[in-house]
Formats: C-alpha cells, sequence, structure tokens
C-alpha cells in the first residue's frame, strides 16, 4: 500500500496528466510497441503507425483506467475489479507485459514533466503502477 506522501505524489502528477490523457496513453503504447515489439502480439487488429487513431484511442483508454485508479487509491481492486476479469479470462495477457507497459508510461511521464518528476514522483508512480499491474493481473493465480 502507498504512504500519504506517495499518495499526494500520484494525485500531483495526474492532475497534470489528466488533461493529456490522449497524447500520453498513446505515447506510452508507442514506447511499448516500439521497444518491446512482442508486446504487438497482442494487438494484430490494430494500425500501430505512429499516432494512429487506434493507437489514440487505446491510449485513452489505458489513461482513463489509470484515472480511475488515482481516484481510488484506497480501494484499487474494486476500481479494477472488471479490467481485472477481463485481461486474466478474455484477453490473457502474460503479465511480464504489464512490468513494460508500466516503465513505459513512467518513461512519458518523465519526459512531459521532468521538473514534477523527482526521484520521489518516480518512486511513487512506480509503486502505483506495479500495485495496478498486480491487481489487473491476480485473477491469473
Ligand atoms: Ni489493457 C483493453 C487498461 C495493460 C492488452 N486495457 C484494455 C482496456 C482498458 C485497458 C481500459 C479497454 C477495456 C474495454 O474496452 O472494456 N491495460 C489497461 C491498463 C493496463 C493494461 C490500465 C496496465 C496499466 N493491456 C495491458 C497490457 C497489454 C494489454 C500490458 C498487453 C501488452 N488491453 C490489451 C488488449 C485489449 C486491452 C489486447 C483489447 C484491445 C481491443 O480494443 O481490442
Amino acid at each position: 500500500t502507498l504512504t500519504q506522501a506517495e499518495k499526494a505524489a500520484v494525485v500531483a502528477i495526474w492532475a497534470k496528466v489528466a488533461p493529456q490523457i490522449d497524447a500520453i496513453g498513446a505515447e506510452s503504447l508507442e514506447r511499448l510497441f516500439f521497444t518491446y515489439p512482442q508486446t504487438k502480439t497482442y494487438f494484430p487488429h490494430f494500425d500501430l503507425s505512429h499516432s494512429s487513431p487506434q493507437l489514440r484511442g487505446h491510449g485513452s483508454k489505458v489513461m482513463n483506467a489509470i484515472g480511475e485508479a488515482v481516484k481510488n487509491l484506497d480501494d484499487l481492486r474494486g476500481a479494477l475489479v472488471k479490467l481485472s476479469e477481463l485481461h486474466a479470462y478474455i484477453l490473457r495477457v502474460d503479465p511480464v507485459n504489464f512490468k513494460l507497459l508500466s516503465h513505459c508510461i513512467l518513461c512519458s511521464l518523465a519526459a512531459h514533466y521532468p521538473k514534477d518528476f523527482t526521484p520521489e514522483a518516480h518512486a511513487a508512480w512506480d509503486k502505483f503502477l506495479s500495485s495496478v499491474s498486480s491487481v489487473l493481473t491476480e485473477k491469473y493465480r
């Protein structure tokens, strides 16, 4: 669980991301597919070229879900239950990919908000994204 200070750090950066959900989401996915091309195998039905409508659309879905998680830091499991079932039972995404996506989200945050992305903010977001990933992958077990 996140400390009060970590929760505050997550919320503070989210306030900056919220108006830019599309851009940050699409960039994070683009980083994922470019850096770890094996992750593209989950999206054979998508046009994954730079800034395609599908990339932007999916990026904003993912970031909106992160936003829901930010609003429910004390009940991540409740906030993400539907997505957890979707990723486990229907999509069957290998859990390793969640670490890769989390890393790419961190890179986008660092690139867009360099002043805000202090070591403390980095650590808080890392912990937050790994909690989100744990919830989304726990149904596999
Ligand atoms: Ni994920 C669909 C959120 C990680 C592969 N994913 C979604 C949707 C959301 C979402 C929201 C849309 C659900 C809906 O339409 O009802 N995904 C998240 C979040 C994370 C995550 C918050 C982690 C932080 N997903 C991943 C990872 C992969 C992944 C790591 C694989 C590399 N997700 C998918 C696929 C779909 C998907 C595939 C379906 C896409 C489609 O529209 O066909």
